[in-house]
C-alpha cells in the first residue's frame, strides 16, 4: 500500500468512487472520465506500479476475471467488450497503480489510437 497513491486511497476508501465489485483480491470501480457506456477500473488491492513491474500472475489472473464476471454482471457480453492495460508513457498510463480498464456497450473502434 502507498499513502498517496491514489487507486490505494480508493481501495481503502479514503476517496469515493462508484465500486461495482470487490473481493479480497480486486477492487473495481467507474471510470472518472467514462470513455464507453461501460467503463471500469480493476485494480489489485496492494500496490504494483504497473505491468512492467509486476510479478504475480495470479494478481493479474485475477483482474483479468473480475473484468470478465463484471462484463457478465454490466450485460455487455453479448455485444463485447475490451481489456485493455496502458503500460508506460507512450500507451498514455497515467495512475502507476496496475488496473485494467474494461470497456463496452457500444462498438469500439481498432486499434485504439
Ligand atoms: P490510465 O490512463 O491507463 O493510467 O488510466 C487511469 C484512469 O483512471 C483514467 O481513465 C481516469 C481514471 N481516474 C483518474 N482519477 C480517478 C479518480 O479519482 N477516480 C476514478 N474513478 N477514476 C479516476
Amino acid at each position: 500500500m502507498s499513502d498517496t497513491c491514489l487507486f490505494c486511497r480508493i481501495v481503502r476508501k479514503e476517496i469515493p468512487a462508484k465500486i461495482v465489485l470487490e473481493n479480497e483480491h480486486v477492487v473495481a470501480f467507474r471510470d472518472i472520465d467514462p470513455k464507453a457506456p461501460t467503463h471500469v477500473l480493476v485494480v489489485p488491492r496492494e500496490h504494483v506500479e504497473s505491468l512492467d513491474t509486476a510479478t504475480d500472475a495470479t494478481m493479474l489472473g485475477n483482474l483479468v476475471l473480475a473484468a470478465a464476471e463484471i462484463a457478465r454482471a454490466e450485460g455487455i457480453v453479448g455485444g463485447g467488450y475490451r481489456t485493455v492495460m496502458n503500460c508506460g508513457a507512450d500507451a498514455g498510463q497515467s495512475v502507476y497503480h496496475v488496473h485494467l480498464h474494461l470497456l463496452g456497450g457500444r462498438r469500439l473502434a481498432w486499434p485504439p489510437g
